[in-house]
């Protein structure tokens, strides 16, 4: 049998092929007749360039319904999917496509010009772009192929998809998916949280990480259910399509803005059968908040990019605010102390992870990857937390240095790296503090030399230049010195308390 993700996807089409797959905000309707024809258009255009095995076609372009075709044109064709965050900016593209060596970059059509630059100088030999106005060379090019397409066979641990998360120090290392990672997970989280007939997804999450890519898409796609596709998310907008969906999902910040709408009650959310949250902690008083002013009790779950979803609050039993509930089916989870002895119910430890889902490694890392597994096959998650006695898992920490903003994932490291560079700064330190929309805020703490006359704004704008926005420190400190343990390691917990407030 075929174990090309998107033959599964196939196999779950609806009967009527006439019927809407995605509506747009604009009122644009693609059937799923359409959906079959265009992935078939551009899975020829790929399969025409006679491209080698496994190769990854990099893709950085605003959402749009032909985004999604295009991922799952690429899955079709067999070849690799690499999403990357409309945020990035040169310096982290250019990592991107050295380390990940595309056959094919697809990039906004505005951005052609700087993204082929550093492409082709990368040996990237084809490189298109796709607008969100249904414009770009990928469709002039794919307009001209066939509507038929037989998905190329692929075993089970083929890749499907690379996706870059960053190191607690070092670069960004590429997540190896393959084809079963995906397919196991879209089945287990389909019948988990009952997709079922009449199912309408409102999907305004990006197309570029795995909550919006494949946790939302996935399900919609393996139900026949249409998709409402915003184009980034918006409370009011959200308001306007509630009525008729009934499953949505997003990171903590979409819950804390849906509920800053006064008209946001029960009434809005009269259609809607699911709230699905997850990417970062989903504060207690949003959770509570939430079931009062809708009725409406949100699902969280947990995951990240190596693992697909691992842990999910049940669809029917107690949803607990403040746990991301129970392993799924198939998933293996313990938490274990530091010598690695199981932890006791209500004892905090780290996480590890073991199941299908399970990434295959990290690419061309190959020491990396052994360094992140257990000799009994767990994946070390960097997450640390512990399990109740009713087996309900809660996340309360991380190992690994990392701040999620909006759902986003900062690296301090990465952006110390940078501030450090500036001419004044001695040194720097970077941390995340309580923020009421983004959840935690990244927040810079610099020493200059003395003399130096660095400000705020300086430290801002020289970062704007250089990396995406959502990893600019939304306030910047300066202090005389950084505070130091005994071993000379900066004790963040220190400037976390201190600047909590700012
Ligand atoms: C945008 N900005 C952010 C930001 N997003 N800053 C910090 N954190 C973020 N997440 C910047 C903007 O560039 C802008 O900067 C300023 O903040 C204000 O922008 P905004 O208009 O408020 O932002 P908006 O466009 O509304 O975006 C916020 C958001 C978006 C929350 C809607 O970030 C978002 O959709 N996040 C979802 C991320 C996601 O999909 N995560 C899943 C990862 S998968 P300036 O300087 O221009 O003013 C994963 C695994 C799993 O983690 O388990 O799911
Ligand atoms: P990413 O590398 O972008 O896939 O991010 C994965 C990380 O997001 C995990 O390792 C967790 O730290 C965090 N995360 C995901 N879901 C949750 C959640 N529900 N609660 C707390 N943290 C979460």
């Amino acid at each position: 049998m075929n174990a090309n993700l998107y033959a599964l996807f196939a196999s779950r089409f609806p009967q009527d092929r006439t019927a809407c797959c995605i509506e747009t905000h604009d009122g644009l309707f693609y059937s799923w007749n359409d959906l079959d024809r265009a992935t078939a258009k551009i899975a020829n255009l790929l399969a025409s360039l006679n491209l080698p095995k496994d190769s990854r076609i990099a893709v950085q372009v605003e959402k749009s319904p032909e985004a999604l075709i295009l991922y799952l044109a690429t899955i079709r064709a067999g070849y690799v999917y690499l999403p990357l965050n409309t945020a990035y900016r040169a310096a982290e593209i250019e990592y991107f496509i050295d380390d990940a060596e595309p056959a094919v970059v697809v990039c906004s059509p505005q951005n052609f010009g700087w993204v082929s630059k550093i492409a082709f100088k990368a040996g990237t030999q084809h490189v298109f772009t796709l607008g969100d106005d249904r414009q770009g060379s990928l469709l002039v090019r794919a307009a001209l192929q066939s509507n038929s397409f037989d998905t190329v066979e692929r075993r089970p641990d083929e890749l499907a998809a690379i996706l870059y998360t960053s190191g607690t120090t070092g670069r960004s290392k590429g997540a190896m998916l393959t084809h079963d990672n995906l397919a196991s997970n879209a089945k287990v989280l389909h019948d988990y949280w009952r997709w079922q007939p009449g199912d309408v997804l409102l999907h305004a999450l990006p197309l570029f990480h795995v909550h919006g890519l494949f946790v939302a898409s996935h399900g919609a796609l393996l139900n026949g259910s249409k998709m409402i596709f915003l184009p980034k998310f918006d409370a009011t907008e959200v308001m306007r399509h509630l009525p008729r969906s009934t499953v949505f999902m997003g990171v903590p910040t979409y819950y804390v803005r849906l509920l800053a709408e006064p008209a946001f009650d029960k009434n809005a959310c009269a259609n809607m059968r699911l709230f699905v949250s997850g990417s970062a902690p989903l504060l207690t008083d949003t959770f509570n908040e939430f079931i009062a002013r809708t009725g409406h009790t949100i699902l969280e779950r947990y995951g990240m990019s190596e693992t697909t979803m691992l842990v999910s609050n049940p669809y029917d039993g107690k949803r607990v605010g403040g746990t991301v509930g129970l392993p799924l089916p198939g998933v293996s989870v313990r938490v274990v102390k530091g010598d690695g002895a199981p932890c006791a119910a209500d004892e905090i430890g780290d996480i590890q992870v073991k199941g299908p889902n399970i990434f295959k490694g990290y690419w061309r890392m190959p020491e990396k990857t052994a360094e992140e597994f257990t000799s009994d096959g767990y994946f070390k998650t960097g997450d640390v937390g512990k399990f109740d006695a009713n087996g309900y898992l809660s996340i309360v920490g991380r190992s690994k240095d990392l701040i999620i903003s909006g759902g986003y994932n900062v690296y301090p490291k990465e952006i110390e790296s940078f501030i450090d560079e500036m001419d004044g700064v001695t040194e720097s330190a970077v941390v995340g503090v309580p923020h009421h929309d983004f959840g935690e805020a990244v927040t810079a703490v610099i020493v200059t030399r003395p003399g130096a006359a660095v400000s705020e704004g300086d430290v801002i704008g020289y970062l704007k230049s250089r990396i995406a926005n959502f990893k600019v420190p939304k306030r910047v400190f300066f202090l005389q010195d950084l505070p130091r343990n005994t071993m000379g390691k900066v004790q963040k917990n220190v400037l976390r308390e201190q600047f909590k407030d700012a």
